[in-house]
């Protein structure tokens, strides 16, 4: 090699984005190597180790890149940039040559085909390979059947799928067919699935990321050596918080299991300035809200993509111009910028991407106001663009209805579908094709503006005809619902929409020539009426325009008609779907576009990482290595082998008593308080809401409190003692939570210093809930509580990651809370409370036949009356959450409370028991293999989406 610094040039396109021309200049002091040479000289062998390893360091895939699409090349730049001292890059842009014809030899030509580009020719028409090492790249090239069994086995598994055919009655023609596919399959690109979430709630990336990668324990070393702790540098970490709560965390870890197992799946969200807001609370006990900068230093797990971006419109006019396309224009106009996040597998070279959104103005600022000097004015629009992804808004029913959010939804799903079309135009296939490479999951009602602006794009951009459009759009998107309660269900008033998205709100009912995508309304109406003729309320129950002042857009039917298949999130929750909110769905569509696909947790995060050392007992105890269990987690099973041994016993105790410890500390450090470590630890985490009965158990801490004080010395000394922990946000306008909230904190309070009872119970709440704090209290609990109204909580997921740690379940039959049972055993679970289809009828006698609390429930409304007295400060304040409960009683704590108690009681005769709590501890882990995320997205993958796993060797 000569010294001269040898340049490197090419086309770099990172993802599949639009190429980038770029020329680079690479040098290590003295050496110097190129880095598109074609000699096998040291240096070179050596440089492409180093391409290769920094490669793998920032986790990008060398496998899924085709030749053409130099993904890593940006990072790979930046990497020795920023990283690698020895490795020092003199420059990586010519600064001379920006902006000037390049020679012929250095300019690539970008032409489209299959896979995007094609391959360049030199002076004699042979194809050039475009950069490095021709058979390196071929050799990773993802799916090649190289051997002949993978060979036999592809077309055999075509035989059997493709042509549902066997070896008896396969003929010539079949068995051309067959080889021919197998063939095809090195060919194509493969599909891919996209995940539209508005909340993904990630939590912290460094620990997972080095577990995912296996480097824990070498990181561990290398910091130590440089002078730090690794679990300080960890936690000097801010959780990404894009989320409210159990939808947003559901979909983090349903990136974390479509990475592991290698599925082409990406996800789509906001990049919100701040996250879910940060609770404090207040003097009186109230909560406080404050923002959540998270962005506030540089967040290392992002690349923000300057050249990934979209024009999104909003308001303006629309007109038609032939009839049937429109052209939509004026009003404002932003910009879509793309931040994406790395995902990486575990155990896996595989990174998925998440693409989050930021929105910009389009253009700085109005220099004529500039100029003028109105500043304020020049400003406006500007800040008005970069409102619409500063914040995450809690979840709450009284967003609906407000601009912002609705624009949030626009503009992140017009700017996914935008991107979704560009890389599917780069495989210069028909557009009738489209289903065939995408299909997209609509995670809850937020993003179902897709499908109308599918539609448009597909028609006034794309040419394609309505009834095509259509036919593309019911079988690309997929709908998960995650909850019945007729509050939550999502609706938008039609004069904002028309205001918002003129091109979308066209409500008027059809007429030739004169087509909308929301004609969608009238067409579809117009089938339901010929399926039930004369059926009016049907009608008005399907529209998707609810009737009123003013009239609303119902999203879960628009979100319904417009899927190819809608799932609910646990097997009972699915049920409900079917026979409550798509009752009419189901009648008109037929059963088949309905299922269940149960939620799932990573056991990467739930498992190893939260409780480290249960992961590693049980690694021993099967004698397997983690990874092996942690992608298959039914291996877990094998722990019941072994559930009689009193050694697994007593190291199991002791891995949840340190857990226990761990949460002592957090909460000495972090609120002054001293905790009892052999206590019963009893948790219950989540968001505030009515419907999850926070208020039953602090009703149920009041009443275990008076009873203790009512009893003798003598008596006290049977009470199993025991902690309670509290932990959860209250959306800020919902006043009966975060009331909740403080009666929690006041409560607290008073008990945790009554010398009386305080060893035998004390109770906390932990402010600013959090995926961190989770994952420090989760594997501490001993018991932790499920406790909704029977047919309230669609899943509840946070009951799986208690169980896969070794925490019992008390619950009431509902949600994933059944399923759980059924797989641990009703012997190992602790259940009280109604069925589900006593619910309604429950209801209808309260409101129609109601009976004083006191003749209903005495012991609960002894606690009230204390409550109500000022045992636990101001009892006025609370009237209004006590009248919930006294009045209407809609959320039925009246008719739960006692086998509340009753099953409380149940739980602390089973924990003196504690051999036999060990027990049945190990078993409900030994049955939570069901619950992996990767089983549910395998479910997703097969059901819905129609994709494959992409394994890499
Ligand atoms: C929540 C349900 C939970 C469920 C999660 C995830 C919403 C709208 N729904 O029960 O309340 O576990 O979704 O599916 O956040």
């Amino acid at each position: 090699m000569d010294d001269r610094p040898d340049i490197a040039t090419g086309s770099i396109n990172v993802g599949d984005e639009a190429p980038v021309e770029v020329r680079c200049i690479l040098s290590t002091g003295a050496e110097t190597h190129s880095a598109d040479g074609d000699d096998s000289s040291q240096g070179f062998g050596a440089l492409l180790n180093r391409l290769v390893d920094r490669v793998q360091q920032l986790y990008l895939p060398l496998e899924c890149i085709y030749p053409w699409s130099l993904r890593w090349f940006v990072p790979l730049i930046r990497g020795l940039l920023t990283h690698d001292d020895a490795w020092k890059m003199t420059s990586i842009i010519d600064p001379t040559t920006i902006g000037k014809p390049q020679p012929a030899h250095q300019r690539r030509r970008h032409v489209r085909s299959l896979t995007g580009y094609t391959p360049e020719t030199d002076e004699k028409g042979q194809e050039k390979w475009p950069r490095g090492d021709e058979k390196v790249w071929k050799d990773g090239l993802r799916g090649v059947d190289k051997d002949v069994p993978e060979i036999t086995k592809s077309v055999v598994h075509h035989v059997q799928t493709s042509l549902a055919r066997q070896a008896y009655n396969l003929d010539e023609a079949g068995a051309y067919q067959a080889t021919a596919l197998s063939v095809r399959d090195n060919l194509l690109p493969t599909k891919r699935a996209y995940y539209l979430s508005l909340e993904f709630l990630m939590g912290r990336t460094l620990d997972n990321a080095l577990l995912n990668l296996g480097l824990k324990n070498k990181y561990s070393d290398g910091t130590t050596k440089l002078g730090f702790n690794l679990e300080d540098l960890l936690e000097q970490e801010r959780d990404a918080a894009l989320g409210n709560g159990g939808l947003g965390r559901l979909a983090a870890c349903y990136l974390d299991s479509s990475a592991s197992q290698e599925l082409p799946v990406w996800g789509y969200g906001l990049r919100y300035q701040y996250g879910i807001f940060q609770q404090l609370i207040g003097p009186d006990g109230s909560q406080l809200e404050a923002p959540d900068p998270w962005l506030q230093h540089d967040n290392p797990w992002e690349l923000p993509r300057a050249d990934v971006t979209y024009d999104v419109r909003f308001y303006g006019h629309s007109e038609r111009i032939d009839g049937m396309k429109a052209v939509w224009s004026g009003g404002q106009e932003v910009l879509a910028m793309a931040y994406d996040v790395m995902i990486p597998g575990y155990a896996t070279k595989n990174t998925n991407n998440l693409r989050l959104w930021e929105s910009k103005p389009k253009r700085g600022f109005d220099l004529n106001s500039f100029n003028a000097g109105d500043y304020e004015r020049a400003v406006e629009s500007s800040n008005s663009a970069a409102a619409i992804t500063s914040v995450l808004y809690p979840n709450d029913h009284t967003t609906f209805g407000k601009e912002l959010r609705l624009k949030q939804q626009y503009f992140w799903t017009a700017a996914s579908l935008n991107d979704i079309l560009r890389r599917f135009k780069n495989l210069d296939k028909p557009i009738s094709e489209f289903p065939e490479y995408v299909s997209i999951q609509l995670n809850d009602t937020h993003p179902t503006l897709a499908i109308p602006e599918l539609m448009r794009i597909l028609v006034d951009e794309e040419d394609v005809k309505w009834d095509a459009a259509w036919d593309i759009i019911t079988r690309t998107f997929f709908f998960t619902n995650h909850t019945v309660l007729p509050e939550a269900l999502e609706k938008w008033p039609v004069p904002l929409m028309q205001h918002l998205m003129r091109e979308h709100s066209d409500f008027k009912s059809m007429h030739a020539g004169n087509l909308t995508a929301f004609d969608v309304v009238s067409i579809f109406l117009q089938a339901v009426e010929k399926k039930f003729p004369g059926d009016r309320e049907r009608l008005a129950r399907m529209s998707l325009i609810e009737e009123g002042f003013p009239q609303n857009v119902r999203m879960a039917n628009l979100a319904c008609i417009g899927s190819r298949k809608v799932n609910g999130v646990a097997e009972l929750h699915s049920e409900l779907l079917k026979a409550t909110i798509m009752k009419d769905f189901v009648e008109f569509f037929g059963i088949s576009k309905f299922f269940n696909v149960t939620n799932g947790i990573t056991p990467r995060r739930w498992l190893d990482q939260c409780n480290p050392r249960l992961s590693q007992l049980i690694s021993e105890t099967l004698q397997l290595p983690k990874a092996t269990f942690l992608k298959e987690l039914s291996l877990l099973e094998g722990l019941l082998k072994h559930v009689d041994e009193p050694a697994l016993i007593k190291k199991w105790a002791a891995v949840k008593q340190s857990n226990k410890e761990r949460l002592a500390h957090y909460v000495e450090t972090t609120m002054g308080h001293k905790i009892n470590t052999q206590a019963m630890f009893d948790v219950q985490i989540k968001r505030l809401h009515e419907y999850k009965r926070q208020t039953l158990n602090i009703m149920g801490v009041i009443h275990r409190y008076l009873a203790i004080k009512a009893m003798t010395a003598e008596e006290r000394k049977k009470v199993n003692p025991k902690v309670v922990f509290f932990a959860g946000k209250a959306a800020p306008g919902y006043y009966i939570a975060k009331l909740t909230i403080r009666l929690i904190v006041n409560v607290a309070r008073i008990i945790n210093e009554d010398p009386e009872t305080k060893d035998l119970l004390s109770m906390f709440f932990l402010p600013d809930y959090s995926v961190s704090l989770a994952e420090i209290l989760i594997p501490a609990s001993d018991i932790s509580q499920h406790i909704s109204t029977a047919g309230t909580e669609a899943s509840g997921t946070s009951n799986m990651k208690f169980c896969l740690n070794g925490g019992l379940l008390l619950g009431t039959v509902d949600g994933a809370n059944i399923e759980i049972a059924e797989e641990v055993g009703e012997q190992n679970v602790f259940f009280f409370g109604h069925l589900t289809p006593a619910v309604e009828d429950l209801r209808y006698q309260h409101m129609y036949h109601p009976v004083p609390i006191e003749q209903k429930c005495p012991g609960l409304a002894k606690v009230i009356n204390e409550v109500a007295s000022g045992r636990f400060g101001d009892g006025g304040v609370y009237e209004p959450l006590l009248n919930t409960i006294r009045q209407n009683d809609y959320y039925l704590l009246t008719e739960d409370f006692d086998s509340y108690i009753q099953a409380l009681e149940l739980v602390d005769k089973a924990y003196q028991d504690r051999t036999g709590w060990i027990k049945k501890s190990i078993r409900t882990t030994a049955k939570m293999g069901k619950f992996s995320s990767d089983r549910a997205i395998q479910d997703y993958a097969q059901e819905c989406w129609n994709i494959e796993s992409n394994k890499l060797p």
